[in-house]
C-alpha cells in the first residue's frame, strides 16, 4: 500500500499568480518521476512542472486557467513504498527538490529532482514541491490520449503561431515535438489550398477533449451515411445565410379528404399519408414562386431556374438521414406520389438507393409530422435554395366568424438562402402554401 504525497508548485523565481495553461494528468494516471504534471505560462515564460517522483494521481487539485504561485498544491500522488518522499520532505521542503530557477522558454537543464528513497513514516500526505523543468527527452507518454511532448519553449512557439500540438507529429526522441516540427507543420498548412478563403473566414480547429477525464465513455464509429451527410450539412450551414420562416396551415378539410380516401387507397394498395398532398401543394407554390425552385450559379451572379420539379424528401433510417428524390412530381397523381414515396422510403431504409435516386432535387421537404414537434430549423439542402420543414398537425382553437372553433393546424418551417430569397418573398411563399393546403381545390386553378 503506498502513501499519499501532495505535490505543489516549486520555486518559480519571481513569478506569482501564473496561469495554468495545461493540466497534463488526470485522476488515476500513473506518472513517473519527471513526467510533466502541469504547464504554466506567465507573460514572459512558459514552463512545465514535472513530478518529483513516480506514483498514481489520486486527486488533481487544479484546473485549466487557475493561477498558482510557489507552494500552491497541484495534486495528491499515491507513492509506492520505496519511491515515496521522506518525512524530511514535509511540509514543503523546496530544498528537497532543489529546483533551479526556471529558465524562461529556454530548453531547461536535465531533470532537477531527486526523489527521496526512504519509505514515508507518517500516514499523513507528505507535502512535496515539484521542480520546474520539462521532462527529459526519454520521458515516456502517459498513455493513450496523453498530451504530446514538447519543451516549454516549443509549446510557447506553437501557441504563438496558433499551431495545435495535438496535430503535429514529433520527430524527436520518443516522438517529442521539436521546433522544426512546428515550423514544418505551419509551412504545410500555408501550402494547402485555403478552403475557407473563398467564404471570407476561417474556422478554428476543433479542440480534442479527453472526455474520459470526466467519467466513463464509449466510442461508436459514425456510419458512412452520417459522415457523408455531416460534410454536406456542415458545408450548407456554414456557407448559406439561413433564415427560417414559421407559419401554419389549416388542414382540417384536407385531413377529412385524406381520411375519406382511405378505403380507395387501400384498394390501390397505397398508404395515403399527408405528405403526397403537401407535395402537390408545394409544386403549385413553386410554380408561383420560381426562385424557390432554383440554384445560385457558382459565380454568384445568376439564378438557375429549373423547369422541372424533383422533390427531395428526408427519410430517417437506422444509418442516418438520406434524401431520395421523387422525380417529376408535378406530373404524378397523389396516389402515384404516395406509392413512390413508400417505395423510395423502403429502399432508403434497406440501403438499396442508387446514386441517381439521390441526385437532381430542386426543393426538399423534411417531414417530422409522424413524430411530433411544433417547429424546427431545417438546413437548406444545397445547391437548392429552400427547404420546407413540417411538424405534427395539432387541433387548435381558431377564431372564425365570431367564434372559437377547433381546427387542425399544420406547422410549416421554411428555411431559405437569404442571398437568393428575401424575407417578404418567403412569407408570401408560406402564406400561399398554407392557403393551398387549406383548400386543395385551389391547386387546380
Ligand atoms: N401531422 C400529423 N400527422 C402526420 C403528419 C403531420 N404533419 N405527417 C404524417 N402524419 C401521420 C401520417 O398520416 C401517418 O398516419 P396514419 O398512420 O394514421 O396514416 C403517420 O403520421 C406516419 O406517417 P409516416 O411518417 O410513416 O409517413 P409520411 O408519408 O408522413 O412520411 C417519411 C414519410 C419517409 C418522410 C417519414 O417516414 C420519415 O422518415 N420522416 C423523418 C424525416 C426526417 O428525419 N427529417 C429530419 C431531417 S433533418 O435531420
Amino acid at each position: 500500500m503506498g502513501r499519499e504525497a501532495v505535490v505543489s508548485v516549486p520555486d518559480i523565481g519571481d513569478y506569482k499568480n501564473v496561469e495554468i495553461i495545461e493540466v497534463l494528468v488526470k485522476t488515476g494516471d500513473a506518472v513517473k518521476a519527471d513526467d510533466s504534471l502541469i504547464a504554466l505560462e506567465s507573460d514572459k515564460a512558459a514552463m512545465e512542472v514535472p513530478s518529483p517522483f513516480g506514483g498514481t494521481v489520486k486527486e488533481v487539485k487544479v484546473q485549466l486557467g487557475d493561477r498558482v504561485s510557489q507552494g500552491s498544491p497541484i495534486l495528491t500522488l499515491v507513492v509506492e513504498e520505496g519511491d515515496a518522499p521522506t518525512a524530511a520532505s514535509e511540509p514543503a521542503p523546496a530544498a528537497a527538490a532543489a529546483p533551479p530557477k526556471p529558465e524562461p522558454t529556454a530548453e531547461p537543464p536535465a531533470a532537477a529532482t531527486a526523489p527521496p528513497s526512504a519509505p514515508a513514516a507518517t500516514p499523513q500526505p507528505a507535502q512535496v514541491t515539484a521542480a520546474v523543468a520539462p521532462p527529459p527527452p526519454t520521458t515516456t507518454p502517459l498513455g493513450e490520449g496523453a498530451p504530446p511532448h514538447a519543451s516549454p519553449s516549443v509549446r510557447k512557439f506553437a501557441r504563438e503561431l496558433g499551431a495545435d500540438l495535438a496535430q503535429i507529429r514529433g520527430t524527436g526522441i520518443k516522438g517529442r515535438i521539436l521546433k522544426e516540427d512546428v515550423q514544418n507543420f505551419i509551412k504545410q498548412r500555408l501550402q494547402q489550398p485555403e478552403r475557407t478563403a473563398a467564404s471570407g473566414f476561417s474556422l478554428p480547429e476543433p479542440v480534442e477533449i479527453d472526455f474520459s477525464q470526466f467519467g466513463p465513455v464509449d466510442r461508436k464509429p459514425m456510419s458512412r451515411i452520417k459522415k457523408l451527410s455531416a460534410t454536406n450539412l456542415h458545408r450548407a450551414w456554414v456557407g448559406i445565410p439561413h433564415v427560417t420562416h414559421q407559419d401554419e396551415a389549416d388542414i382540417t378539410d384536407l385531413e377529412a379528404f385524406r381520411v375519406s380516401l382511405k378505403q380507395e387507397a387501400e384498394r390501390r394498395e397505397v398508404k395515403l399519408t399527408l405528405l403526397p398532398f403537401i407535395m402537390k401543394a408545394v409544386i403549385a407554390t413553386l410554380k408561383a414562386f420560381p426562385n424557390f425552385n432554383a440554384s445560385l450559379a457558382a459565380n454568384g451572379e445568376e439564378l438557375i431556374l429549373k423547369q422541372y420539379y424533383h422533390l427531395g424528401f428526408a427519410v430517417d433510417t437506422p444509418d442516418g438521414l438520406v434524401v431520395p428524390v421523387l422525380r417529376d412530381a408535378d406530373r404524378k397523381s397523389v396516389y402515384e406520389i404516395a406509392a413512390e414515396l413508400a417505395e423510395l422510403g423502403v429502399r432508403a431504409r434497406n440501403r438499396k438507393l442508387r446514386n441517381t435516386d439521390l441526385q437532381g432535387g430542386t426543393f426538399t421537404i423534411s417531414s417530422l409530422g409522424g413524430i411530433g414537434g411544433t417547429s424546427f430549423t431545417p438546413i437548406v439542402n444545397a445547391p437548392e435554395v429552400s427547404i420546407l420543414g413540417v411538424c405534427k398537425a395539432q387541433l387548435k382553437p381558431v377564431y372564425q366568424n365570431g367564434q372559437w372553433v377547433p381546427r387542425l393546424m399544420l406547422p410549416l418551417s421554411l428555411s431559405y438562402d437569404h442571398r437568393v430569397i428575401d424575407g417578404a418573398e418567403a412569407a408570401r411563399f408560406a402564406a400561399t402554401l398554407a392557403q393551398l393546403l387549406g383548400d386543395l381545390r385551389r391547386v387546380l386553378l
